[in-house]
């Protein structure tokens, strides 16, 4: 786990001021919006490359399993950040508010997104892309989990963007995702539910970001069930594709979503990994 230093600590409060630190110096975010995941996660925490991490937040939607329980016996170093609202849209926008690092990284928590590709993600950043997006549909990606349904409107509403943005995504509704700090406020990220990534996406184009796919493999999810509704959640991405293009609204002055922050479990917060290998 990366601690930081105050002599390397670059980084200003103001994300206009931000300077991108070097690779050794830069503190990464993770965030993992939760809802009912316990039985995964003690799949997705082991993967974590703590090494590389400054912080790992869960952003928990009142979870009525021991999710949290879950999360700190996992890694008692976690923060827990309670969403007011509702919505994996809510949850990332909770959990982006709280971070803390210069690097953010964004992953679901039901074992579909591998944490052990984080670092295939950071080099992008560091390689220079302000936005590295995952791609199950890039050279090197794959899914094993994606519905036939899901993967005709994926590549429909991917189709719509690239034309109406100009963009060349290969994938336009996958929840794995980094970037650096001062992107923030260009995402500004508010909406509730499944149209985040798309929101994000669009957001970022407009912005002139330089945006680099990283192949990345979707695994099943291992337990529970899905909280998205493709018909439903398909009609939200594709009203957010067209207002977000054809309102004329900055993307500034957005309401920040209303959380808290649970107070740390344990004194001890030292990583899963360390953990295991004493
Ligand atoms: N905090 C919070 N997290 C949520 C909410 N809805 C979904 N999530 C989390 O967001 C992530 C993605 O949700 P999923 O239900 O797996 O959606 P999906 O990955 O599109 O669907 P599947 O591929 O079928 O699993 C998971 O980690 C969920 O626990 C919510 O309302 N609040
Ligand atoms: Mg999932």
């Amino acid at each position: 786990m990366k601690f930081s230093s105050s002599s390397a600590q670059v980084r200003s409060s103001s994300a206009d001021q931000f300077v991108r630190p070097t690779r050794p110096f830069a503190r990464v975010s993770v965030i993992i919006p939760t809802l009912n995941e316990a039985a995964n996660l003690p799949h997705v925490f082991p993967r974590l490359p703590y090494d590389e991490l400054f912080e790992v937040i869960i952003v928990d939607g009142h979870s009525t399993d021991d999710t949290i329980a879950v999360a700190r016996l996992l890694y008692p170093g976690i923060r827990v950040v309670l969403q007011d609202g509702v919505g994996k849209g809510d949850a990332l926008a909770c959990g982006f508010c709280a971070a803390r690092g210069d690097i953010i990284v964004m992953l679901d928590a039901d074992g579909s997104t591998d944490p052990a590709e984080i670092p295939d993600f950071l080099d992008r950043l560091f390689d220079g892309a302000d936005f590295a997006k995952g791609s199950r549909f890039a050279t090197g990606g794959g899914s094993v989990d994606i519905t036939p349904v899901r993967r005709v409107g994926n590549c429909f509403l991917n189709g719509v963007v690239n034309w109406l943005y100009g963009t060349s995504y290969t994938d336009l509704c996958y929840g794995y995702n980094a970037f650096w700090f001062d992107v923030l406020p260009k995402i500004n990220v508010n909406c509730a539910g499944f149209e985040v990534e798309t929101l994000m996406n669009v957001r970022v184009a407009k912005a002139g970001l330089v945006v680099s796919e990283v192949p990345s493999v979707e695994q099943k999810r291992i337990f529970g069930v899905s909280k998205l509704r493709p018909v439903r959640d398909g009609l939200r991405v594709l009203r957010t594709i067209l207002a977000e293009r054809f309102d004329g609204r900055p993307v500034t002055n957005c309401p920040k979503p209303k959380f808290r922050e649970m107070e740390r479990a344990a004194q001890d917060s030292r990583p899963l990994s360390a953990e295991l290998s004493t």
